[in-house]
């Protein structure tokens, strides 16, 4: 086995280059691909979601993304893996395939693997991987782009999409894990660049994500056996760390390259990775973020308040949200002049006032139960009703078919007008109408003879 220099990657993930973010999206990449420049890596990723929508050609974002990405690939090898499709349409990705450079630039928009050359060429393997490693590359790069989940739903059928994504993506990751294994025999550095949730992982506001739609496990990744895992998607900055007999291998997001919304924690930037065939590390090289503030009033902001929050701590050049929520007879008294004259030198002011709705104050408690049938039983214990007869309506909904619980109604309905017939045949007057979710059947119309 040959032993070479660990592989200094740069990787940059969540752009979100569009006009909304233009300014600290292109202010903090700059910044990135200067370090990276300086810190003399050896090749770059972006793995995913570069622009935030469809972009204009002619639009600054493009034009910026563009020169940015241009300025990179003159350092060195990058490779651009295709992120969620609704920020990157197809075909979004093509346009920088054209873009020259001293170094090449591979677009990864489809499933397969690439080998990176001594020489800085990128050599892509003719289906999903190679079928026998190439000659002579010093790494060895697999790539899943955001998987299309249109394209699963059209698949397997859209009831069967979510779980399916999983075990599909485990099953490719699996297949991956042979080619692994030889590169790293080679000493070669192996590298799996994707653009997905995984699961127990944290968003940049703090949620864990927990669902059973997510495209991977830290497990299913490390099953890859690749070395370093370089992901994109979640905004938030961490990693996973395994040392079992291979060598330290490593899972990590960056997070996106700024601050893109108000309340996310933790410090922005780019990865710098150093691979070997028998490790991985990954450091955190903190971007220009925007520094953003939150001050929360539980009632009506009170101005003294706000005077000694800003002097306890000072809002010059950050972006600032107040939030605050009044009953609806308050929402009048909120002087929002007053406040934004405060906060003068923030670089951007938010307001976010909530006015809490009479409905709330007349049925209090409807608002916070989760269920369906806590909500019923918190409007009937204000109204005075029984739950009970709702809750078996309630019951129904969930079990029966629309038209089923309609048929019975109305079956029902004509059992009762019958009975109440009498020997002469004429229904009995308070059974003319009956009101059935709010529309009114008139059942003696139809009632049998
Ligand atoms: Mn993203």
């Amino acid at each position: 086995m040959t032993t070479r220099s660990a592989l200094r990657v740069a990787h940059f993930s969540d752009l979100h280059y569009g006009p909304r973010n233009l300014a600290e999206a292109d202010r903090c990449f700059g910044a990135a691909i200067e370090r990276a420049v300086d810190a003399g890596v050896d090749v770059a990723v972006i793995s995913g979601d570069s622009t935030d929508h469809a972009l204009h050609l002619h639009s600054p974002s493009a034009v910026a993304l563009v020169s940015r990405v241009r300025w990179l690939a003159d350092h060195c090898p990058v490779l651009m893996l295709q992120g969620t499709w609704s920020h990157e349409p197809p075909g979004t990705l093509s346009v920088f395939r054209e873009l020259g450079g001293r170094h090449a630039l591979h677009v990864a928009d489809r499933i397969g693997q690439v080998g990176l050359t001594a020489a800085g060429e990128w050599v892509v393997s003719p289906g999903w991987s190679f079928g026998a490693l190439p000659e002579g590359p010093v790494a060895l790069f697999s790539c899943l782009p955001s998987v299309n989940r249109a394209a699963i739903a059209a698949a397997v059928g859209a009831a069967d999409a979510a779980g399916a994504t999983g075990e599909h993506v485990s099953a490719l990751l699996r297949g991956l894990a042979p080619s692994h294994a030889t590169a790293r025999q080679l000493g070669l550095p192996t590298l799996l660049v994707s653009h997905g949730t995984v699961f127990g992982c944290t968003t940049e506001h703090g949620v864990p994500m927990a669902g059973f739609d997510h495209e991977f496990t830290t497990g299913s990744l490390f099953d890859a056996g690749a070395q370093a895992v370089l992901l994109g998607h979640i905004h938030r900055h961490q990693c996973w760390e395994r040392d079992d007999g291979d060598g330290r291998r490593c899972i990590a997001y960056p997070g996106s390259i700024g601050r893109f919304h108000h309340g996310e924690a933790g410090d922005k930037g780019f990865l710098l990775w150093q691979v070997g065939s028998d490790s991985a590390t990954c450091r955190l090289e903190a971007t220009p973020a925007r520094r953003t503030v939150d001050i929360c009033f539980d009632g009506k902001p009170d101005l003294g308040a706000l005077r000694a929050a800003l002097v306890a701590q000072p809002v010059e050049g950050a972006w600032v949200r107040l939030r605050w929520s009044v009953p609806e007879e308050e929402r009048n008294g909120v002087d929002r002049a007053a406040m934004r004259e405060l906060l003068a030198g923030a670089a951007g002011v938010q307001f976010e006032g909530r006015i809490l709705p009479v409905v709330r104050v007349r049925s209090g408690g409807i608002g916070q139960a989760g269920a369906m049938r806590d909500k019923v039983a918190a409007w009937a214990g204000v109204v005075g009703a029984r739950p009970e007869p709702l809750w078996s309506c309630l019951d129904d909904l969930a079990a029966c078919e629309t038209q089923r619980i309609v048929d019975d109604a109305l079956a029902e309905q004509e059992a009762a007008t019958i009975d109440a017939q009498g020997p002469d045949g004429e229904a009995a007057s308070d059974l003319k109408e009956v009101e059935l979710a709010g529309d009114c059947i008139d059942v003696s119309q139809g009632a049998p003879a």
